[in-house]
């Protein structure tokens, strides 16, 4: 069996698909208890969603438990999209490996991956190198990461640090404009980095409709992320415009 299947999947998926779509749910009791967010989570995986990542900027003491009743309810990958050392658990099938390219502070670059490198050897969890780029508005994962956030308007500083990433042998790169975000990562800077890397990359931040995830599709992301839509229309619509925006996806002619 391959060493590293959750990224074998989304490579193939991100291959053989117009896109792989990810939902993001944040392992935070305000927002739902652990066993709502396997509920989220299996809704959102009917409807189509390929993988569930879990993770936020701040942490609340139940990940653990969360994870596992995602667990219990999906048969797609359930991946840590850790804010920090906390945001690790031995019950996920991998976690993004994440380093937040433009933070200011060393920490958020290498400091917590080599804290938590040996944690996740012992439980065995498989790692997936990502380069993480924050986008403005950035939202709390740009204050809390330190982020020298890159400008809206400057699309080749994306692109750069895009192209940086992949030379510095990072499997995936990430362009986030911050949860809840009331902005997406602008089309343009998709587009320019589209056209200058070579790997897979990510795009996610305040999606909030199927244009916005379609659009960001054409213009070239591999793999679309949404948590806040899927969180505020799964409790009342059980994931029927989740669906539809999964079936534009995979309408799209390229
Ligand atoms: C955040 O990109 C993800 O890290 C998802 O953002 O919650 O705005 O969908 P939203």
């Amino acid at each position: 069996m391959s060493k590293h299947p959750v990224w074998d999947y989304l490579r193939n998926k991100a291959q053989e698909s117009n896109a792989v779509h990810l939902t993001l749910i944040d392992p935070d009791p305000l927002r739902q208890s652990p066993k709502d967010a396997g509920e989220t989570a299996r809704i959102a995986v009917e409807a189509g969603s390929n993988g569930i990542m879990v993770g936020g900027s701040t942490a609340f003491g139940i990940l653990d438990e969360t994870v596992k009743e995602i667990k219990r309810k999906v048969n797609v990958p359930v991946i840590l999209f850790p804010g920090n050392i906390s945001g690790l658990s031995k019950f996920a099938d991998a976690v993004f490996f994440m380093s937040l390219l433009n933070s200011r502070n060393p920490y958020w670059i290498a400091g917590a991956q080599a804290m938590s490198a040996p944690i996740l050897k012992s439980w065995g969890l498989e790692a997936i190198s990502m380069a993480y780029l924050l986008i403005e508005p950035g939202a709390t994962a740009g204050f809390v990461g330190d982020a020298n956030l890159i400008p809206r308007e400057k699309p080749k500083i994306a692109a750069a640090y895009a192209l940086a990433s992949q030379y510095l042998g990072f499997k995936l790169v990430y362009l986030e404009s911050g949860s809840g975000a009331n902005a997406a990562v602008p089309l343009n800077m998709i587009k320019a980095v589209a056209q200058i890397i070579d790997i897979p990359f990510i795009v996610g931040g305040g999606l909030n409709s199927a244009d916005a995830v379609v659009n960001c599709v054409k213009a070239g992301a591999n793999i679309v992320v949404q948590g806040t839509f899927v969180e505020k229309t799964i409790p009342l619509d059980n994931g029927k415009a989740l669906s539809e925006i999964i079936q534009a996806i995979n309408k799209i002619q390229k």
